[in-house]
């Protein structure tokens, strides 16, 4: 969708923005907006529609959803940290039969992009998820394989190619042709190309990078770590840089396929920051819990921010923080007898038309 804003702050008064903001997803999901909520961060989206439109934004991630409902880790399972914040929520969810008749028919009946996130502890768990999906509106399905593998010692899914991939390859033959499957990956890993190569290999049609990555608070009064469960995902801003290192990585490696970056975005300038580095659409996750209409000023800053940079399409800003700088010679000649000086500058933001 084309988004015209008409802003009203005074410095840019009456200046009407037009910029594409569609983003292509894959398998002919072509989304109005590139700014998704983040999964665990908006339940199934119903708390958000007071605060923003969420049909004017890409979708709701959903939190991920099991075969059966789950209460959870025990409490305390949320602490803050230092521009960041750690959960060990622990799966809580009501059960992907109560998720259906429930949560996706409010976002079915409300016109919201639902973007269904799945976890399981077996690929046969996941297989009979994607399996409970198959003829209910679902737009996108998110795999989420920062799971334990009960069958392998409870590791992560994630940390290992070959088990991502049986989880990708088994949701990818069990969801319908027509809805692309991405894979959630984790930071926790040496090389995140690796498992995403294997994810793409396996079927996924796009990848959503990242998780949160493990971390641990200790409480100075009782002495204890501060989480019941111990250990709990680091998200946040803290965490931006390496979700950006990774969108990168992954971008570089795998240009064709849609990335979601995900990972401490606060403003419409560092969803800016995923774009360049590759990613095709965001999401946003924790600054909800401090603003709650987040998602929709998000994408409002972006599209100024792609704006103010003269670019009318978002989807000629992916990637082109890979390109090389471009050596620029001055016009003004350097006085005879110098060296000519070249100087490296950004590449020119803006005329798109001709990339
Ligand atoms: O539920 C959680 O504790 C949780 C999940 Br499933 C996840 O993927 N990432 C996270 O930080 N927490």
């Amino acid at each position: 969708m084309t988004e015209f804003i008409l802003v009203e702050s005074s410095a840019e008064s009456n200046l009407v923005v037009d910029v594409d903001m569609t983003t292509d997803l894959g398998r002919g999901l072509v989304a109005g907006d590139p700014v998704f909520t983040a999964s665990g961060c908006a339940a199934a989206g119903r708390e958000l529609a007071a605060f923003n439109d969420l049909t004017a934004i890409g979708g709701v991630v959903t939190k991920s959803i099991q075969l059966a409902p789950r209460s959870g880790r025990p409490t305390p399972r949320m602490a803050e940290t230092p521009s960041g914040m750690l959960n060990s929520i622990g799966l809580q969810g009501p059960g992907v039969d109560s998720f259906l008749s429930n949560d996706l028919r409010w976002l079915t009946e409300h016109e919201v992009r639902a973007a269904v996130s799945i976890a399981g502890s077996s690929v046969d768990e996941y297989t009979r998820l994607a399996q409970r999906l198959r003829g209910h509106p679902v737009a996108l399905v998110e795999v989420n394989i920062s799971c334990p593998n009960v069958e392998d010692r409870g590791q992560v899914f994630a940390c290992d190619p070959n088990a991502s991939a049986a989880v990708v390859e088994a949701v990818r033959r069990a969801t319908p042709a027509t809805v692309p499957v991405f894979a959630k990956l984790s930071p926790d890993v040496t090389d995140p190309v690796a498992i995403a190569r294997a994810g793409v290999d396996a079927g996924a049609d796009g990848l959503t990078l990242i998780n949160t990555t493990l971390g641990l608070a200790i409480d100075h009064e009782t002495l204890r770590p501060v989480l019941a469960g111990v250990t709990g995902g680091l998200s946040g801003p803290a965490i931006r840089p390496m979700a950006v290192r990774c969108v990168w990585q992954v971008h570089s490696a795998l240009p064709e396929v849609p990335i979601m970056g995900v990972g401490g975005i606060r403003t419409g300038l560092d969803a800016l920051e995923f774009i360049l580095a590759g990613a095709s659409a965001v999401q946003v996750g924790t600054v909800i819990f401090n603003d709650p209409s987040a998602p929709s000023r998000i994408s409002r800053e972006l599209c100024l921010a792609l704006a103010a940079r003269g670019i009318h399409r978002l989807r000629d800003a992916i990637g082109i923080a890979h390109r090389p700088p471009q050596l620029v010679v001055p016009e003004e000649p350097d006085p005879p007898g110098d060296d000519p000086v070249v100087e490296e500058r950004a590449p020119r933001p803006i005329a798109f038309e001709d990339v």
